[in-house]
C-alpha cells in the first residue's frame, strides 16, 4: 500500500522540479514566475518531504509488523539544525535538487538554503547530541522515536549591542515549517495539580488515585529522519501543548467564560518557551511542569503502541527502551510506575521490574548547580501521585540499604532521593540513578569521576550499571555537508565509505609526508577560511586575513568553559606586540561564539569582556596584520557549519574536571584542527587517538585541581609568579578595554583575583606559553599540516555512529532492522 508517484517519489532531477512546480501550486498558491527564494526553499522542501514518506511509512511498518525492540530517546532538546540540506545529502539527490534549481533560475543551492529557519529546540551540547544521536540511529537502520517538547520559541537570538548580549525572540515557525507532520489523532491527555484520594478495589485492597485539577493535551509533531543512503526513517516526535475544551465545560455553563479561556492561554503556554538556561537548574515551576508533560505523553504513546498490537504491557522492556538525557526526563521513573499500578493495575514488584528493565540515564554532567532538585512543596503540588509513589521507590530503596549498612544512617541521608537539609527537596539524578539499569557518563574521565565523586555510594552498591558512552558526532553533518572540499579529497583518497566508516581514515596516514598531499588538504581548509572571512566582514565589517591562524572558542559562556582564560591571553599578546617583545610574527585572528544564558551575570560580563578588547585591539593600527578579535553574534548549528571547517587551532581549555565531554572538539579535530586544551571531558580521549605530539597539552590535571581546593588555593600566588599576567591584570584594571571605566569588569577582576573558581590564574602562564609553541608550529606549515591531517586520519572514533553501535550493544540491547521498500 504505498505510494509511487514519479512526481512525488522520482529522484531524478526532472522528478524533483515537477514536484517542486506542484507544491508552488498547490501547496504554496505561488506561481513560479513570481516564486521567491523562500518560496522555492518550502517548494524544495516539501518535495523532498514527499520522498521521505515512502521510506517513514516502510519504516513505520516493519517496526508494525515485526516487533522488535525499538529506541525511545528521551530529551527536553533536539539541537536539530537546518533539515534540507541533510535530507538532500542522505536522499543522495543534492545534485538533482541543484539542477532543479537551475529551471528556477537559481544558480546555487546555498542561495535556497540560506533562507532556512533552524529550530533552535536545545541550548548546546546537550541537545546537538540528541541530533546526532537520531541521525545516527537511523543511519544504523536501528528503530527509534526521539520524544521531546515543541518550543514555540527555541533558544533566543543573540544581539550584542555596545558589546553586550542582547537577546531577540526565536520565532522559528514564523514562515512557516514544511518539516514536520501533526497527528492530531494520536494527542495525549495530562493531568497536573489536584489530589489523592485513598479508596478500595474490587479485591479489597487499598489504592491510590489522583484526580489532578488541570490537562493539558499534547500533540504530536513528527520530523522524519532519515539515515544516510538507508531506508530507515525514524521518527522524532515532538509534542505540543494544547488545551482541554471538555474538561471547561463547566465552567463555561456556570458562565466563566474569561476563566476558561484563561486556562486555555496557561495550558499553551507548556510548550511556548525552551528554557534558555544550560547548566544552571533555577528550580521553576513550569519547567516541571514541561519535563511532566513531553514525559507522560511519550510513555502513554508507548504503552499505546503495545495495545494497538495486541501486546501485553508486561512485555514492555522487550518492545521499548527508554533512554533518558539528563535527569530533564527523569520524572518517567516515576510516571512509569504511576501508569502500570494505576491505570493498568500491574502490582508494584512487577511494575518496578518493567520499569528498572526499560529505563538507562545519562548523565551530562557534574557542577553541583547544574544537579536537578525540585523543592517539595512546588513538586507535591504539582505531581501529588507521582511523590507519593516516589516516596514508596525510596523507602524500599533505604530499607535495602539499611539491610547493608547497618546503623549508618550518614549514608541512609546521603543516597536519599529526598534532600532533607534545608529547604527539602527531590533530587532527580538520584531517582534516575535508583530506577535505571545503567547510568553512563559521556566520556571515560567524566564516568570515572561520576563513580569517584559524584556517585560513589551508589558505584559500590550497583558497580554493574555504572558505564561509559564518550560521545560521538555525525560525520554527515559535520564533514560530509559543512566541508564539501574536506569531503571531496577525502572521497578522492579513501572511497566514498569514509561516511559510514570514519575508521577509514586511517588511510590518510599513509599520506603524512607527502607534500603534495598535504598542500591539497591545506587548500581545503584556505577555502573554509575565505568562507568564514566573507560571513565575518558580512556580520561584524570587520576584516580578516584568511592566510592568518584561526584560532576559535566556540560554545556557550560560562566561566567553567573559562572564554576569559582566552580573553587574557589575548591581552598579553597586545602587550607583547606593543613592548615590541613578541617572539614570532604569527598573524592570528582570534574568534568567539556563544551564548550566555540570560540570568548569568558574569557570562554576559566576559561578553562584554572579549568586546571591549576586540575594540582595543582592532583600531590599533599596531595590530594590523598581526592580531584580530572577533565576536560572532548568535552562535548556531548552521554558523557551526562555517566554523568548524575554517579554524586551524580549536580552543578546548575548560578547567580539569568540569567539562562532561564537549563535542565541539570532535567536530574541530574531524576537520583537520589542531586542539590547545586541558586533560578535561574528551579531550583525554583525542589526545590519545591523536598522539601527544599532535595536541597542545596545557594546564592542571583534574587532580591537581583537588590538590588545589583541598590546600586553600589562592590565586594570588600565581599571579605574583607571574610578571606579565600582572600586567595583565593591571591594564583591565585601569580601564583599558573600557574607555577608562575602572568599574565595569571590576565583578570579573575581583572573582579572578579573590576566589577564581574556575583556577584560571593557576592556568594562565603554562596556557601563554603553550600558545607560543602553537606560532612557532605555525611558522612551519608543512610540519602544520601533516599534524592536521593526523587529526582528521584518526578521528574517526568521534563518529556517533560508533558511540550509538556502544549503546546499542552494552546498554540497549537492540540490534539494526533493515527497511525494504516492496513497491
Ligand atoms: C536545567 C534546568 C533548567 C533549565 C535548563 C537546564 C539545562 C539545560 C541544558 C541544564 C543543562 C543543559 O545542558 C547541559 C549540557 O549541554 N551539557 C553538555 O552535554 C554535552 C553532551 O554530553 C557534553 O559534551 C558537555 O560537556 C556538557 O556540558
Amino acid at each position: 500500500g504505498c505510494y509511487l508517484d514519479p512526481e512525488k517519489a522520482g529522484m531524478d532531477s526532472d522528478a524533483v522540479f515537477q514536484g517542486m512546480t506542484a507544491h508552488l501550486f498547490y501547496t504554496l498558491g505561488k506561481l513560479a514566475t513570481s516564486a521567491s527564494p523562500h518560496d522555492l526553499y518550502m517548494a524544495l522542501s516539501y518535495a523532498v518531504k514527499d520522498r521521505l514518506m515512502t521510506r517513514y511509512l516502510a519504516s513505520q511498518e516493519v517496526i508494525r509488523k515485526k516487533p522488535q525492540k525499538t529506541v525511545a530517546y528521551l530529551s527536553a532538546e533536539f539541537l536539530i539544525g537546518p533539515q534540507l540540506s541533510n535530507n538532500l545529502l542522505n536522499l543522495g539527490i543534492t545534485q538533482e535538487a541543484e539542477d532543479a534549481l537551475k529551471r528556477f533560475g537559481i544558480e546555487s543551492l546555498s542561495t535556497i538554503l540560506e533562507v532556512e529557519e533552524e529550530p533552535g529546540l536545545g541550548n548546546g551540547g546537550l541537545g546537538r547530541l540528541a541530533a546526532c544521536y537520531m541521525e545516527s540511529l537511523a543511519s544504523l537502520q536501528v528503530p527509534a522515536v526521539g520524544y521531546g517538547i515543541r518550543y514555540e520559541f527555541g533558544i533566543f537570538n543573540q544581539l550584542i549591542r555596545d558589546g553586550w548580549q542582547v537577546e531577540v525572540t526565536d520565532k522559528w515557525l514564523k514562515g512557516g515549517w514544511p518539516w514536520e507532520l501533526p497527528q492530531p489523532d494520536e494527542s495525549c491527555f495530562v493531568g497536573f495539580g489536584g489530589r489523592t484520594e485513598s479508596y478500595r478495589d474490587d479485591k479489597g485492597n487499598y489504592r491510590s488515585r489522583w484526580i489532578p485539577s488541570e490537562h493539558a493535551i499534547g500533540v504530536p509533531h513528527d520530523v522524519p529522519v532519515l539515515g544516510y543512503r538507508v531506508n530507515t526513517c525514524d521518527r522524532l516526535r515532538l509534542w505540543r501543548a494544547d488545551a482541554t475544551e471538555s474538561f471547561d465545560f463547566y465552567a463555561f455553563n456556570i458562565g466563566d467564560y474569561y476563566g476558561a479561556v484563561e486556562e486555555k492561554v496557561a495550558s499553551e503556554t507548556l510548550s511556548k518557551v525552551l528554557y534558555p538556561n544550560d547548566g544552571t537548574d533555577e528550580g521553576r515551576r513550569l519547567r516541571l511542569k514541561q519535563q511532566h508533560f513531553f514525559v507522560s505523553c511519550s510513555l502513554q504513546d508507548m504503552l499505546r503502541s503495545l495495545e494497538k498490537r495486541s501486546i501485553p504491557i508486561t512485555e514492555f522492556p522487550k518492545h521499548w527502551t527508554v533512554q533518558l538525557n539528563d535527569t530533564h526526563p527523569a520524572i518517567a521513573v516515576a510516571e512509569l510506575m504511576r501508569l502500570l499500578i494505576d491505570q493498568y493495575q500491574i502490582g508494584w514488584e512487577k511494575a518496578w521490574n518493567i520499569t528498572t528493565s526499560s529505563v538507562a540515564y545519562t548523565n551530562h554532567t557534574l557542577l553541583p548547580e547544574a544537579l536537578e532538585k525540585w523543592d517539595l512543596g512546588l513538586f507535591n503540588d504539582l505531581l501529588p501521585r507521582h511523590l507519593e509513589i516516589i516516596y514508596e521507590i525510596n523507602w524500599r530503596f533505604l530499607q535495602q540499604l539499611r539491610l547493608r549498612y547497618p546503623g549508618d544512617d550518614k549514608i541512609l541521608q546521603k543516597l536519599s532521593i529526598i534532600d532533607e537539609e534545608g529547604f527539602k527537596s527531590v533530587r532527580m539524578a538520584h531517582l534516575a540513578t535508583i530506577g535505571a539499569h545503567h547510568i553512563n557518563g559521556v566520556a571515560a574521565l567524566h564516568s570515572d569521576l561520576i563513580k569517584r565523586q559524584l556517585m560513589p555510594e551508589f558505584a559500590a552498591l550497583w558497580p554493574e550499571k555504572f558505564t561509559n558512552v564518550t560521545n560521538g558526532v555525525t560525520p554527515r553533518r559535520w564533514v560530509a555537508l559543512s566541508n564539501p572540499s574536506l569531503s571531496n579529497l577525502l572521497e578522492e583518497e579513501v572511497g566514498p565509505n569514509w561516511i559510514t566508516n570514519m575508521e577509514l581514515l586511517k588511510k590518510l596516514e599513509e599520506k603524512k609526508d607527502d607534500n603534495n598531499f598535504l598542500e591539497k588538504f591545506e587548500e581545503t581548509k584556505l577555502n573554509g577560511k575565505r568562507k568564514l572571512s566573507s560571513f565575518v566582514h558580512s556580520k561584524t565589517g570587520i576584516l580578516v586575513d584568511p592566510s592568518s591562524l584561526f584560532d576559535v572558542q566556540v560554545k556557550r559562556i560560562h566561566q567553567y568553559k573559562r572564554q576569559h582564560l582566552n580573553a587574557l591571553q589575548i591581552i598579553a599578546q597586545y602587550l607583547r606586540i606593543k613592548n615590541g617583545t613578541n617572539k614570532f610574527e604569527v598573524p592570528r585572528t582570534i574568534i568567539f561564539g556563544g551564548k550566555a544564558a540570560p540570568g548569568y551575570f558574569m557570562a554576559k560580563l566576559m561578553i562584554r569582556f572579549i568586546n571591549g578588547i576586540a575594540d582595543v585591539v582592532n583600531s590599533d593600527p599596531d595590530m594590523d596584520g598581526l592580531l584580530r578579535v572577533v565576536f560572532l553574534p548568535d552562535y548556531n548549528v548552521k554558523l557551526g557549519e562555517i566554523v568548524y571547517p575554517a579554524t586551524d587551532l580549536s580552543e578546548q581549555i575548560s578547567t580539569a574536571g568540569k567539562e562532561a565531554s564537549g563535542t565541539g572538539n570532535m567536530k574541530f579535530a574531524m576537520n583537520g584542527a589542531l586542539t590547545i586544551g586541558t586533560l578535561d571531558g574528551a579531550n583525554v580521549e583525542l589526545r590519545d587517538l591523536v598522539k601527544k605530539e599532535n595536541f597542545f597539552l596545557f594546564g592542571k590535571t583534574e587532580s591537581e585541581i583537588m590538590d588545589l581546593k583541598n590546600n586553600n588555593y589562592s590565586p594570588k600566588t600565581f599571579i605574583n609568579q607571574c610578571p606579565e599576567l600582572k600586567e595583565v591584570l593591571r591594564l583591565i584594571e585601569i580601564g583599558h578595554f573600557s574607555n577608562g571605566d575602572k568599574e565595569l569588569f571590576k565583578p570579573l577582576l575581583n572573582s579572578l583575583t579573590g576566589h577564581d573558581p574556575f583556577f584560571v590564574m593557576a592556568d594562565f602562564e603554562d596556557y601563554l606559553n603553550k600558545q607560543d609553541v602553537v606560532s612557532e608550529c605555525w611558522n612551519n606549515k608543512k610540519a602544520w599540516n601533516k599534524m592536521a591531517l593526523l587529526n582528521t586520519a584518526r578521528s574517526g572514533y568521534f563518529s556517533s555512529d560508533r558511540s550509538i553501535r556502544e549503546y546499542c550493544e552494552s546498554i540497549w540491547k537492540v540490534s539494526p532492522m533493515p527497511v525494504e521498500i516492496t513497491c
